[in-house]
């Protein structure tokens, strides 16, 4: 998964990606987005690799992106600087919680732009179809043309109002028709409000909590900056500064499942492997993550719970006490299912 790092210029992206990915920004990359692609740390993906000693272990990755940030003054740039993350599947919002000002505020700014390249997007496609529409076509694609027209016409007026497209609830196949416009305001949202060197110990404002229940928090500069301390220094300043809970592997489990993933495992003597999945996802899906053939020719999915398989500590004991499943195409895969697929 792909996730767009986005806000406002100053509030500190470059200092997030740099923490979370390791990667060193480099300002002229920004410009067309830069990638950085960190392990999620997965404490059970470590516990299955003790215990079958794979040759490789491959844990689940996420991609950041760090974009140019928008600006609050010459706002004409800010849709292109949007567009970059157009293909990315979530985007992780950063907020400046280190100078002076009101991150709600913030945020509903920045929500505001989103509202405003989107709404771009819609009127020109709303534009075109009209003027397709008189013309004499099969009425097929006419019928088709019309369906979008009145669809996009319904997010429109959405965005006039301010609204996301994500308030509208779309359907399935409502989503589907409009997919290729990869509007911003569907994509899900992560708030990080990035605290300063010393505001850790504050809870959350609570008008940034009421617009985004799901903030979370971190001072990205001062972790980026502890983390390249030994463990024990590391430790020892943390105890000093009273932190706790702002640390790499947890913020980026956080985002990790925070923008609706899952992981499922496979394990064995060769690899032991934890692959990202959209929450939700059937068993066939889940397949076609490992291979297109194994998703072809899915037969059914041998299926544990990690929970379970630390438990009994073998898949032999496993089928004994009845904790291993068969599973068909259409199970929903749960995160930390211990998945083997049988295909044809
Ligand atoms: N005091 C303080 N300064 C910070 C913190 N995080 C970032 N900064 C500073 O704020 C400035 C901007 O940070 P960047 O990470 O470059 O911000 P950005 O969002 O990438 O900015 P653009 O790329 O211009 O959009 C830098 O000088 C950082 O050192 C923080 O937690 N505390
Ligand atoms: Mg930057």
């Amino acid at each position: 998964m792909k996730i767009g790092i986005a806000g406002f210029s100053g509030s500190g992206k470059s200092t997030v990606f740099h923490w979370l990915t390791g990667v060193a920004p480099d300002p002229a990359k920004a410009q067309h987005g830069q990638l950085g692609k960190p392990d999620i740390p997965d404490e059970r993906l470590d516990w299955l690799s003790q215990h079958f000693k794979p040759k490789k272990t491959t844990p689940a990755k996420v991609e950041f992106l760090d974009t140019p940030g928008l600006l609050l003054t010459e706002r004409r740039d800010n849709a292109r600087r949007l567009g970059i993350m157009r293909d990315a599947g979530g985007l992780l919002v950063v907020l400046n919680g280190f100078a002076e000002g009101d991150p709600a505020a913030e945020l509903l700014r920045f929500r505001e732009e989103l509202v405003f390249a989107d709404l771009e997007i819609v009127s020109n496609r709303i534009d075109r179809l009209q003027t397709q529409l008189k013309k004499p076509r099969p009425a097929k694609e006419r019928d088709a043309d019309q369906l979008e027209l009145d669809l996009l016409k319904r997010v429109v007026s959405a965005l006039e109002e301010g609204r996301g497209a994500a308030s509208l609830g779309l359907k399935d196949e409502e989503e589907k028709i409009i997919r290729s416009f990869q509007l911003l305001t569907l994509k899900p949202e992560l708030v990080l409000l990035n605290r300063g060197d010393d505001g850790t110990s504050q809870p959350l404002p609570v008008g940034l909590l009421e617009l985004a229940p799901t903030a979370l928090q971190a001072p990205a500069r001062l972790e980026r900056e502890l983390d390249e301390l030994s463990e024990e220094d590391r430790q020892a300043f943390m105890k000093d500064l009273n932190l706790s809970g702002f640390s790499r592997p947890e913020v980026l489990r956080k985002i990790f499942y925070g923008m609706s993933s899952i992981v499922f495992f496979t394990v064995g003597e060769d690899e032991c492997r934890a692959w990202p999945i959209p929450k939700g996802a059937s068993a066939v899906e889940g397949a076609s993550q490992i291979h297109t053939d194994l998703a072809r020719g899915f037969v059914r999915g041998e299926v544990v719970s990690y929970d379970d398989f630390k438990k009994v500590g073998s898949m032999k004991e496993a089928k004994a006490r009845g904790v291993y499943r068969l599973e068909g195409k259409t199970y929903i895969v749960q995160d930390g299912d211990i998945m083997h697929i049988l295909h044809s």
